[in-house]
């Protein structure tokens, strides 16, 4: 007769997948929470103590770490040997082990919780039969998830057994499991520590990719465990297609900004750099800047919006191809209108919680990862100093929404702006002047006059070239770190021209 060993906390679907068990001649042995309910509907159950011969002790810190437990699962039925030693002890073997832990990370995620309450919160014993049963899966199923009950008795059913390929990804599965665990328990030890000497991140398939950026990539996006939230958290999708690789990589960089700005604002972003910003008194007018900044690439785009979509935005929007909505809800009308768009995925976002400001930030190179705190927090003002001219209170505003938002756009960025709108942002160019250059044309071309704007940069102007074409243009405030050698004559260019000049004495480069 076959025998399981049955440990489990969640005890929701236990027993009906132990009594399946018996029905399929498994012997039950189980710990002591598991063994009483059982025993409590009737099935017949083995304590595991009866094996040990020693009653569960340390208030449970020791229950199933027991020779006799352990050896019963690690056995090579193949091995002369390891079956001689088990008649040696008397220990029959156990072929099914199905344990799921204690619950540590809901524990550690309540805010009352104590030390103690969390440390007695750390299982020792269920993932160290989890891991002797998946190292043993050649001889043993290890059962880890609710999920797996019913597909491992279906195989048991059809034939006797649980294939070996099943039982492989049954013990990878216990694996990640126990991994996954660990990592929570390290991050938990770890605290505010971002840098220790190993980082042991664990991320959950959340959502299966219909490919990646291209076509003939595979993709899925994981989310962090632990994190205090992730992209699509508290997000449904309302309508449209399934969400695609970039359109997640555009969302997090429009909810990166979004989240940065005076509400209500508007977000338009494509290819993961925003095209057109708008602040407003209302998020109808937010959006008709954010719009009119750049209509051109906001075609396509993903919107991301503070404010619920009333029945006249809605109307609106569904005017223009949007390639992901996102906003904290909509009115009737306004959905009615937006569904007419196969095309557009509406996304709700019901989220409450902020983001974290101190997670970190992790960028995939060569073989490794390049970890560094999040470049999330707006620059003090103290810091801020006018090296040039006098600054009106429009102009202030004008600059630190500029600064808001150069701070979200690929490196060399300039971004030109006025009135709570971007008229032109020129991004990801190798050279600065290259930037203003086109941050100017793009203005141009969409019909925005410069006379008064502002104008950002996320890094200091080598030379004075990039601001004097701004200058020109009608700029008459400049915001940008400085730091240069040549900051005098950037200086020099910018009195000239009778603007003003903010330094923030720091950089913001986003790669
Ligand atoms: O405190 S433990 O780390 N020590 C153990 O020996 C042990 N064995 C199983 N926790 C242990 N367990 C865990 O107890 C299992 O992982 C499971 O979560 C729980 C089941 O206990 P019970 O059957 O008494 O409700």
């Amino acid at each position: 007769m076959r025998r399981a060993l049955l440990s489990v906390y969640d005890k929701t679907g236990v027993a009906a997948f132990a009594e399946e068990l018996r029905r399929l001649d498994f012997e039950l042995v189980a710990s002591g929470g598991t063994a009483t309910l059982l025993a409590g509907e009737g099935i017949p159950v083995t304590p595991v103590e009866e094996l040990t011969g020693f009653a569960e002790m340390l208030g449970h810190r020791v229950v199933t770490l027991h020779p006799a437990l352990h050896g019963a699962v690690l056995a090579r039925r193949d091995l002369p040997e390891d079956m001689a030693d088990l008649a040696r002890h008397g220990i029959a073997p156990i072929d099914l082990v199905c344990v799921n832990l204690y619950p540590f990370e809901r524990t550690v995620a309540r805010l009352d919780v104590s030390w103690d309450e969390a440390i007695e919160q750390i299982d020792v014993g269920g993932p160290a039969l989890l891991r002797a049963a998946a190292k043993n899966h050649a001889h043993v199923i290890p059962v880890c998830r609710r999920d797996d009950y019913e597909p491992v008795l279906a195989e048991l059913r059809a034939g006797g057994d649980v294939a070996a390929g099943t039982r492989r990804r049954l013990a990878a599965r216990a694996f990640a499991v126990t991994a996954a665990y660990d990592s929570a328990v390290t991050a938990w030890l770890a605290g505010d520590e971002r840098f220790p000497e190993t980082i042991v991140p664990a991320f959950d398939r959340a959502l299966e990719l219909a490919y990646g950026e291209n076509p003939h990539q595979r993709a899925a996006y994981y989310a962090e465990r632990g994190a205090r939230t992730h992209l699509l958290a508290r997000v449904e999708q309302a309508h449209g297609r399934p969400l695609s690789y970039n359109n997640l990589n555009d969302l997090s960089a429009a909810r990166l900004l979004a989240r940065e700005l005076e509400s209500p604002a508007c977000v338009i972003v494509k290819h993961a750099n925003p095209c057109g910003v708008g602040v407003a008194q209302t998020i109808e007018e937010a959006y008709e800047k954010a719009l009119a900044a750049d209509p051109v690439s906001a075609y396509g785009g993903v919107v991301v919006l503070t404010h619920p979509v009333s029945a006249a935005l809605g109307e609106r929007l569904a005017e223009q191809f949007v390639e992901v909505l996102f906003a904290p809800g909509y009115d009737a009308v306004a959905m009615e209108a937006l569904v007419q768009k196969p095309a557009t995925r509406i996304l709700n976002d019901r989220e409450r919680r902020g983001f974290d400001p101190t997670e970190r930030d992790l960028k995939r190179v060569l073989g490794g990862l390049l970890v560094q705190d999040r470049d999330g927090e707006p620059d003090p003002l103290h810091e801020m100093e006018i090296a040039v001219g006098s600054v009106s209170p429009e102009q202030w505003d004008d600059l630190l929404f500029a600064w808001t938002v150069v701070r979200h756009v690929t490196s060399n960025a300039i971004v030109i702006a006025r009135g709570g709108m971007t008229l032109g942002i020129g991004a990801g160019q190798m050279s600065r002047v290259d930037a203003v250059r086109i941050a100017v044309e793009k203005a141009r071309e969409h019909g925005h006059d410069l006379t008064g704007a502002v104008l950002a940069s996320d890094g200091f102007f080598p030379f004075a070239d990039g601001p004097a074409l701004a200058l020109r243009a009608g700029v008459t405030a400049v915001i940008q770190p400085g730091g240069s050698r040549r900051d005098a004559e950037v200086e020099a260019a910018v009195e000239e021209a009778g603007a003003a000049m903010v330094l923030t004495g720091r950089r913001h480069f986003r790669h």
